[in-house]
């Protein structure tokens, strides 16, 4: 089996307005040449859905759920209870587009913390791993190493990753040595 032919990993999200975040997750998948399936799936918009889709997940040969949602972020954890997949759940700081122009209303009141705690605080049971608010490039890559249990090439893959980080952070560290902290900072963030 090859994980560049149909999708291994399913994403899902509770809105449209969540994919401003949840794209950070296909990226990485794309990096690696990973495919996945991306759906919004709202649990209390669409309840009936949420279940559907754990079994469409199932019956596709998802190995991986990648699910991102805001609020009281319901749909990490629900899905989690309808399969067996392993899910891993994004909590999303909110930011609501239906608001209207006042910022006031925009950001969800608990600036993500809502999300972290429903989705990690799951009961136990029905565990869903959880990354950190809006952390979703995170949950990409978790979701590769979940992968990589199966697929050498992966694990090639996210070694040279690993590697990779390592030499930015050097060849960073080299610049800020050559040319001094006041200069590094004002020539990497325009201060
Ligand atoms: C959650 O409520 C979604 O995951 C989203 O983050 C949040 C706001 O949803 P909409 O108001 O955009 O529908 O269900």
């Amino acid at each position: 089996m090859s994980y560049s032919k149909k999708p291994l990993i399913g994403i899902i999200m509770g809105s449209s307005s969540d994919s401003k975040i949840m794209h950070s997750a296909a990226e990485i998948l794309a990096e690696f040449g990973v495919k996945h399936e991306d759906q919004i799936i709202s649990a209390h918009r669409t309840p009936t859905r949420l279940l559907d889709y754990a079994k469409h997940a199932e019956k596709s040969g998802f190995k991986v759920i990648i699910a991102g949602a805001g609020g009281s972020a319901h749909l990490p954890g629900m899905i989690a209870s309808h399969t067996i997949i392993p899910v891993i759940g994004v909590p999303i700081m909110v930011y609501n587009d239906k608001s209207g122009s006042s910022d006031r209303f925009k950001f969800s009141a608990f600036g993500g913390l809502d999300s972290l705690l429903s989705i990690s605080e799951m009961p136990t049971g029905s565990p869903v791993v959880t990354v950190g608010v809006n952390k979703a490039a995170n949950a990409g890559l978790y979701a590769l190493k979940i992968l990589a249990n199966e697929f050498p090439e992966l694990q090639k893959k996210l070694k040279r990753h690993k590697e990779k980080q390592h030499y930015s952070v050097i060849k960073e560290s080299e610049e800020m040595r050559k040319i001094g902290l006041s200069k590094f900072a004002k020539k990497k963030y325009r201060m």
